[in-house]
């Protein structure tokens, strides 16, 4: 197969569907359970039956994550192979969509519990996709002796402004009124791309986690401080990796790749008020699918980051995550209705060369 064949090939955005473990407060109010997940068969069922109204709907995805799955389970079986595509060159996206409460920021982020890591520097079982996509992504450079420059940006959106999780400390005393002076631009690149102009670029070694602890204590400053709900925030993480290949004949066969996370998200409507940018995000998925002539990327800033993923050249991956609790059946019924119609979006990446 000819390289531009390769070039033009067309692939549909993966979806993968989790479902988190009941809480101990659920156990004990002994909530029943509507959803049922098939991980073998990639099935996810929903049913309820009350006063004669019967709901029951099976869901079939690239993978299913029922509420046994570990971290290491989905990294392992669905993150490892996309973290070996953007060590190949490819741009690659992986984002988590669904209500509050289901697990997107357990699964990007993972959580530390009291041991900050396990047994000699491995990760805590707690882990999420960041941390972990990190670790291989050091641990396959540094194996492979490559001369390399990994950058990482972490950036908040909420509200259609962005901040930046990891600019220098002065934070935590800082008025409402200088943060919101912080607030960065959106700018085109000229070239089909899109930038966040004054986003801090820090490059990184392996000791990365005081970054990221950095930009999680970063972004529960700005919650409490401008009392923000981060049902309503969005958060970005971006990786890009230059590798300098050794063989001396070849000038610089450099890549760039962007492993970008999203996590954080709500309902669409709170308070009266409108998330722009989940509005917006529904509305380009549903033009993607449809194929309706105008994708409107333009019209939040969420959409116009995930615009080279949305149809564009990156490779995407969104884990859609749902409660198995009763009460959110309304909203798990619409978070594997929009997820399983995001299956058809197709991409067409392209393998980064410089
Ligand atoms: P979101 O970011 O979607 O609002 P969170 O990641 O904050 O949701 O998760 C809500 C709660 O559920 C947290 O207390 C988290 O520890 C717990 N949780 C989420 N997913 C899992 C999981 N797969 N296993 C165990 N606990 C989970
Ligand atoms: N979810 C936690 C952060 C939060 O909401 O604050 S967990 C992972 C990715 C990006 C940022 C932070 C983390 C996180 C962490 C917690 C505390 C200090 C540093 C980093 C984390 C969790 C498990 C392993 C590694 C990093």
């Amino acid at each position: 197969m000819s390289l531009r064949h390769e070039k033009e090939m067309e692939v549909n955005v993966q979806v993968l569907l989790l479902c988190r473990p009941f809480s101990d407060d659920e156990l004990r109010s002994k909530a029943p359970q509507v959803v049922t997940c098939n991980d073998y068969n990639r099935e996810v069922a929903v049913s309820q039956n009350i006063a004669g109204k019967h709901i029951d709907r099976v869901f079939t995805f690239d993978k299913v994550f029922g509420p046994n799955a570990r971290q290491q389970d989905l990294y392992d079986q669905a993150i490892i192979p996309i973290v070996n595509e953007v060590l190949e060159g490819f741009n690659c996206t992986i984002f988590a969509y669904g209500q509050t409460g289901t697990g997107k920021t357990y699964t990007m982020e993972g959580e530390c519990k009291r041991s900050k890591s396990g047994p000699n520097g491995e990760l805590p079982a707690e882990a999420g996709v960041i941390p972990r996509a990190v670790k291989q992504i050091f641990d396959t450079l540094e194996s492979q002796n490559a001369e390399y420059s990994v950058k990482v940006t972490f950036l908040e959106l909420y509200n259609e402004e962005i901040t930046d999780l990891l600019a220098p400390e002065e934070l935590s005393k800082v008025s409402l009124e200088d943060k919101q002076k912080k607030q960065l631009p959106l700018m085109e690149d000229g070239k089909g791309g899109i930038l966040v102009r004054g986003l801090e670029e820090e490059i990184v070694t392996s000791e990365i986690f005081t970054l990221l602890e950095r930009g999680s204590a970063k972004r529960r400053t700005a919650e409490t401080l401008l009392n923000k709900q981060s049902s309503r925030s969005h958060s970005l993480f971006s990786i890009t990796i230059h590798i300098k290949e050794a063989t001396p004949e070849v000038d610089l066969a450099g890549s760039e790749n962007i492993s970008r996370s999203g996590a954080r998200e709500g309902r669409a409507r709170e308070a009266g008020e409108i998330n722009k940018s989940l509005v917006t995000l529904g509305r380009v998925i549903n033009a993607l699918v449809e194929h309706l002539g105008h994708v409107p990327y333009r019209d939040s800033k969420l959409t116009r980051l995930l615009r080279d993923s949305l149809g564009g050249r990156t490779k995407t991956c969104i884990i859609a995550t749902v409660s198995p609790e009763v009460h959110c059946l309304e909203e798990t019924l619409s978070t594997l209705d929009y997820a399983h119609r995001a299956k058809h979006i197709k991409n067409k990446p392209e393998v980064n060369q410089k």
